[in-house]
């Protein structure tokens, strides 16, 4: 099982500067309103929330259709990436296990780096897992909508068409062949042509489909495991079905269904690898009656240790990345 951190610290990024469509900024007081840190501590893990990083001003708008275009929002994109990574790497260096709750997925910018930067000085290698309908990998030159929700890996991973004004503690620090993005259905074809290229594995939705959750995930544990990697988990809420997650802004039908989402969050748990997670593109306002935020609590109890016959909780051990 998943060793126990000292402690699992929350934090929240609460913002919608990385995407078009507004309301996940919401996202980390809705997985609050349905139970997060109640789940956890029934898990018998101690918790520390350390509330929600956010943009200094109300947001404001110059274009008339009153949504900012995203060169407007950039800046805050990576202002709050910078804050995140350095919030993140505290929480890590002191031996506890960070779950950041989003916000758009570009909120990844700072939290992998977070995890880079405290594994640098580990010597740990870093694979992650993307568990997405979308890959998130264009470029400023490839991406269709400019939304910066859709490049976080490809900056992490140090693609070049990312210019001098994208630099800070994230760019090229993830190897692209340590990443696996988990339930994809929505590529771009420049994307697909960079993730190829780059080695990136892609377990789309046709793949699991003919393989299962079981046969995909072992690979991606032992593959985790046999480098004696920390394995960081980056959770969109569209990986999901939209019939179970309609909580989204860009949601793509055939997604993970209940029982494959829960049974990936499960292996992760058995597999001991996990330290660090994020849970992001959750948008509260488009979400049915907290529907997909509560499925959010659910499988992050998962992924702690919640199981259905609800075997006892294992000895609180502490581990750090140098023990892995
Ligand atoms: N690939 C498209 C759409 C997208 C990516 N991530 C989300 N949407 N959430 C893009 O804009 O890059
Ligand atoms: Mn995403
Ligand atoms: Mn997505």
């Amino acid at each position: 099982p998943l060793p126990r951190p000292r402690r699992i610290d929350i934090l929240g990024i609460a913002t919608a500067s990385g995407a078009s469509v507004r309301g996940c900024g919401m996202g980390p007081e809705a997985l609050r309103v349905a139970g997060l840190v109640e789940a956890l501590i029934e898990l018998d893990h101690a918790i520390a929330d350390h509330g929600d990083l956010r943009r200094q001003h109300p947001e404001m708008s110059t274009n008339p259709a009153s949504t900012r275009l995203p060169e407007e929002r950039k800046a805050d994109v990576l202002d709050l990436a910078a804050r995140a990574s350095d919030a993140g790497l505290d929480i890590l260096s002191e031996g506890n296990f960070p779950v950041f709750l989003g916000g758009d997925h570009s909120i990844a910018i700072g939290t992998v780096s977070a995890v880079a930067r405290h594994c640098a000085t580990q010597n740990t290698p870093v694979h992650v897992l993307w568990i997405d309908a979308h890959a998130d990998y264009n470029t400023p030159e490839t991406s269709p909508s400019g939304n910066l929700h859709g490049m976080p890996l490809a900056l992490l991973c140090g693609e070049p068409e990312f210019d001098e004004s994208y630099k800070g503690p994230w760019l090229g620090r993830i190897d692209p062949r340590n990443v696996t993005i988990f339930g994809a259905r929505s590529i771009d074809r420049e994307e697909r042509r960079l993730v190829q290229a780059r080695g990136v594995e892609v377990i789309d939705m046709r793949k699991l489909d003919q393989m299962g959750v079981v046969a995909t995930m072992q690979k991606v544990i032992d593959k985790a495991k046999a480098d004696g990697a920390h394995l960081h988990v980056s959770f969109d809420v569209d990986s999901i079905d939209p019939a179970i997650a309609p909580g989204g802004g860009t949601l793509v039908p055939g997604g993970l269904t209940y029982r494959e989402a829960h049974l990936v969050m499960e292996m992760l748990h058995d597999s001991g690898v996990v330290g660090s997670l994020d849970v992001v593109e959750l948008n509260p306002f488009l979400d049915h009656g907290g529907k997909s935020a509560t499925l959010m609590v659910d499988l992050v109890a998962s992924l702690f240790g919640r199981s259905i016959m609800g075997e006892e909780p294992g000895p609180m051990e502490f581990v750090t990345d140098s023990e892995r």
